[in-house]
């Protein structure tokens, strides 16, 4: 195989305008956990309800002006978290650097992401299918990053009922999300448990969005 063979060789169209570049993030793994930590001191972590008041399953916060979160209203973005009345925390840079060269990579250029949500996944922690829709540009991708104990991603079609495919999401593994991909049902079956050198007994999930 020749070096340009080699190189391309992580990435893998795995659907319509979705792109698994495996292990992209382990090049920057310390600045992100680092950063991670940064922002989990000043947005903790926290069991969000749906507006039929069940908690979900994995615990979330955000970083970046906008940030995703959902109470008895409804699913939305705000400026403020509501458990501190503060802005959220800066995106870092390692966080935007990473998902605007992943992005490129998969041929979207100009992404400039202004929300991350950060989900961590205890033993048994799910999330059920459902799509991104809350964000104002849809044409935009969602850059995903996983670290730590590897989950199985189920990712089906336009509806709720379409056949699902399953994919392994690994510790360093980015996926980016666009095109026809971008609208697709998508979910993680409950978390196995296991234990991971970079993340303990979680798996965390970065989503990088533009979501104003
Ligand atoms: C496909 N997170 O935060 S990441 C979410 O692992 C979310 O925490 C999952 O679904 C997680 O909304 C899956 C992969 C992902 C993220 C966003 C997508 C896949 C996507 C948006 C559109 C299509
Ligand atoms: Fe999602």
């Amino acid at each position: 195989m020749d070096l340009f063979a080699a190189q391309q060789d992580f990435k893998q169209e795995i659907g319509r305008g979705a792109y698994l570049l495996s292990g992209y993030a382990l090049i920057c793994e310390q600045a992100l956990l680092a950063d991670l930590g940064l922002v989990l001191s000043q947005a903790p972590l926290r069991h969000m309800r749906t507006k039929s008041g069940l908690a979900l399953s994995a615990a979330m916060t955000n970083c970046g002006s906008l940030g995703w979160v959902s109470d008895h209203h409804g699913y939305r973005y705000t400026r403020l978290d509501p458990s501190t009345q503060q802005p959220w925390p800066m995106m870092p840079a390692s966080f935007l650097k990473l998902a605007q060269a992943a992005a490129e990579v998969a041929g979207y250029v100009d992404f400039v992401p202004d929300a991350a949500l950060i989900n961590r996944y205890a033993v048994g922690a799910s999330m059920g299918l459902h799509q991104d829709k809350d964000e104002q540009d849809l044409t935009q991708p969602i850059v995903s990053v996983s670290l730590g104990i590897a989950a199985t991603f189920q990712f089906g079609g336009l509806r709720r009922t379409d056949k699902v495919f399953k994919l392994q999401l690994s510790h360093g593994d980015v996926v980016v999300w666009g095109g026809d991909a971008r609208l697709k049902f998508h979910g993680i079956l409950p978390l196995p448990a296991g234990e991971h050198p970079a993340t303990g007994n979680y798996r965390i999930n970065l989503t990088l969005r533009k979501a104003g």
